[in-house]
């Protein structure tokens, strides 16, 4: 009986968690002459943010995140407050990659927000080394890690990189992904399913939080809205 009802109870949070009707929300505004890849943040001061804190992961990391949209792009901005940089790998997809100083998105682009890793699901992990592990769903709810986006990126740290012994500050990774890898034409109410995490390294194990609190990461029913508007910056 008790594993009975230890069952209905994990059963209705799942159901809750899965019918959630108000997803966490991100704006993502117009900016008609979108934004220099260059790792520098200063076009980015007006747009909507949400902050990641690391501390439920035992993490000092605080991380800001925001997006903007051209017709050609859509645009993320990570701005990492991080003491420690450390990235050890420099190839594409190595699967050791998700354990560097890193950030993650994961795009749910028809927003179906289901329990499946389809074909219209995408995953990119990009650390210090300007390095990117990426992979898409396939219709077996399988993962292709041989799937290779073309978003470009451009990583600037503040801070000495795998030298441990001084105190780092941060640094910041500005991404572009053409709509046409999204799949989708943008528009003012369009709405993808986005979830974003970073991973701190700081010698003590792996420190990894996200925004909406997805586990496993790849799980679009628990992602939260990515909403682009086009009335909200000139
Ligand atoms: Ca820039
Ligand atoms: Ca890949
Ligand atoms: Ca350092
Ligand atoms: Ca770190």
């Amino acid at each position: 009986m008790k594993g009975f009802l230890f069952t209905l109870i994990c059963l209705t949070f799942l159901f809750v968690s899965m019918t959630d009707k108000n997803p966490q929300q991100l704006i993502s505004v117009y900016k008609a002459t979108g934004v220099k890849v260059d790792g520098m943040l200063n076009e980015w001061d007006e747009m909507d943010s949400i902050i990641l804190d690391g501390a439920r992961a035992g993490s000092e990391n605080r991380v800001k995140i925001r997006s903007c949209w051209d017709m050609e792009m859509l645009y993320l901005s990570f701005d990492v407050k991080d003491h420690d940089l450390r990235a050890y790998q420099d190839s594409t997809d190595h699967p050791k990659l998700f354990l560097d100083d890193m950030v993650e998105f994961l795009i749910d682009t028809n927003n179906d927000k289901d329990s499946c890793w389809g074909p219209d699901d995408l995953v990119y992990h990009i650390n210090l080394a300007g390095a990117k592990k990426d992979d898409r769903g396939l219709v077996d709810c399988k993962t292709d890690p041989s799937w290779n986006g073309e978003a470009i990126f451009k990583v600037k740290t503040d801070g000495t990189v795998n030298d441990t012994l001084d105190v780092d500050r941060g640094y910041t990774v500005e991404i572009g992904i053409p709509w046409n890898e999204i799949g989708k034409s943008p528009k003012s109410g369009l709405i993808l399913g986005i979830n974003f995490a970073n991973g701190d390294n700081d010698g003590k194990g792996r420190q990894l939080f996200d925004w909406t609190g997805a586990w496993p990461l790849r799980s679009p029913y628990a992602f939260g809205n990515l909403v682009l508007n086009k009335n909200s910056m000139k």
